[in-house]
């Protein structure tokens, strides 16, 4: 492992160093620096550089590293030796110790925070799932601390219900008041709406597929679909099951899902104060926009494709895998008999954008992207028990 310590003074430099080099050889010695340990119970000790941090991003800074649970070793600020925007830039450095299930997603939020951050491991094979038990550590959710998101948007109705998954917690939230909002919400607001456009602006393989839902999932204006009947409807379909999540997962994660065929799948509904909008995924947009799509045979594939090129990949070829991936599986757009359908998720499940987004058109050309990143070692999906080797491991 590469340190970044170089920017440290004299003694602490050495002592540092000492320290570090001593807990990586205790970790050896346990075997548990390796962060592809099978049960992701071990610890790394990273030394982070951020550079050019200015004042609010700080605290940004900070938040992460309190959001992670990660216990700081060394925490030292210094006016930046390469002032990027100004004088007042300061360098951080920082020798902590992270899950190290949740190093790449504590890095990308630090990222997300700080101008340049250095951790010297870019080179490494970050950790993935081998095995589809593997995505229970697969969890890492972006919405509790991405600054970006609007906090003004109205909170989704989670507590009102519908964890159908998890029966037994679902019955204790689900209220009668709880279900008429859902049932009003989900028929009047957004099935109701949607579904008229459909004929017209979704693709023949959304249609078939819808059509099939109606006829055995309890799709209808008077239900909501339970959860369990659409993820056993699928399986039957293409192997695809769903697997309930608490909120929007890192890209990382989500897409490690779909390499076994697991639609990570929100569990509440968006805020009744505003039917034609949510900013994160919701079980209208799971519902209507991804669940007739994953039925389909070649749709299925594809999906599986991107989650398999995401398996071990850099950070920079997750952000690209997730530009395509928000760029077709999320607002796609083809061409039938001549007319401009949608495929995407993002616009099935959005009356507003599905209204209006016929005047572009793409479809499925990005398909051997995801065979073109380059790895040190290539997988085979194994469809009996759903797992990857790992063939010429370097
Ligand atoms: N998380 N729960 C959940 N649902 C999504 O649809 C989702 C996600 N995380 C990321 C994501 N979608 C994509 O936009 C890409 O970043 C992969
Ligand atoms: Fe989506």
């Amino acid at each position: 492992m590469k340190t970044d310590f170089e920017v440290i003074s004299g003694q602490r430099e050495e002592a540092s160093k000492e320290k570090v080099m001593s807990s990586i050889q205790s970790l050896n010695r346990q075997g548990s620096l390796d962060s592809n340990k099978e049960d992701g119970g071990a610890t790394l000790i990273l030394t982070l550089t951020l550079c050019n941090v200015r004042k609010t991003e700080l605290s940004r800074a900070a938040k992460v590293f309190e959001m992670f649970e990660t216990q700081i070793h060394h925490f030292e600020t210094r006016k930046a030796k390469k002032p990027k925007n100004s004088a007042d830039d300061l360098d951080i450095f920082v020798e902590c110790e992270v899950h190290s299930a949740d190093v790449n997603i504590f890095i990308t939020s630090l990222k997300r925070a700080a101008e340049d951050v250095k951790t010297g491991r870019e080179d490494k094979v970050p950790w993935f799932p081998r095995k589809i038990q593997d995505l229970d550590k697969c969890h890492h959710l972006i919405t509790t601390y991405d600054p970006s998101l609007d906090h003004s948007h109205p909170v989704s109705l989670r507590l009102l219900g519908y964890c159908c998954f998890l029966k037994g917690r679902a019955e204790k939230y689900f209220t009668e008041v709880g279900h008429a909002i859902w049932l009003l919400l989900f028929r009047r607001e957004v099935y109701r709406k949607l579904s008229s456009l459909y004929p017209t602006h979704a693709c023949t393989e959304y249609l078939d597929a819808f059509q099939q839902l109606e006829k055995y999932c309890g799709y209808q204006e008077d239900n909501i679909p339970q959860f369990q009947d659409v993820s056993r409807f699928l399986k039957e379909r293409t192997g695809f099951q769903l697997r309930p999540v608490a909120g929007l997962l890192s890209a990382r994660d989500f897409l490690a899902s779909l390499a076994f065929r697991v639609f990570q799948c929100t569990q509440y509904i968006r805020h009744f104060s505003s039917p034609m909008h949510s900013p994160e995924p919701d079980c209208c947009h799971e519902l209507l926009g991804h669940v007739p799509m994953l039925a389909n045979k070649e749709f299925a594939q594809f999906s599986q494709d991107i989650g398999l090129a995401s398996l071990g990949s850099s950070e920079t070829e997750i952000e690209k895998l997730a530009t395509l991936y928000w760029f077709t599986v999320e607002f796609g757009l083809c061409k039938q008999n001549g007319s401009i359908r949608a495929y995407g998720a993002g616009l099935l499940s959005s009356y507003g954008e599905l209204m209006v987004c016929v005047i572009r058109s793409v479809s499925f050309p990005h398909r051997n992207y995801s065979m073109k990143i380059k790895k040190p070692f290539s997988l085979h999906y194994d469809p009996f028990t759903s797992s990857v080797e790992i063939l010429n491991t370097p």
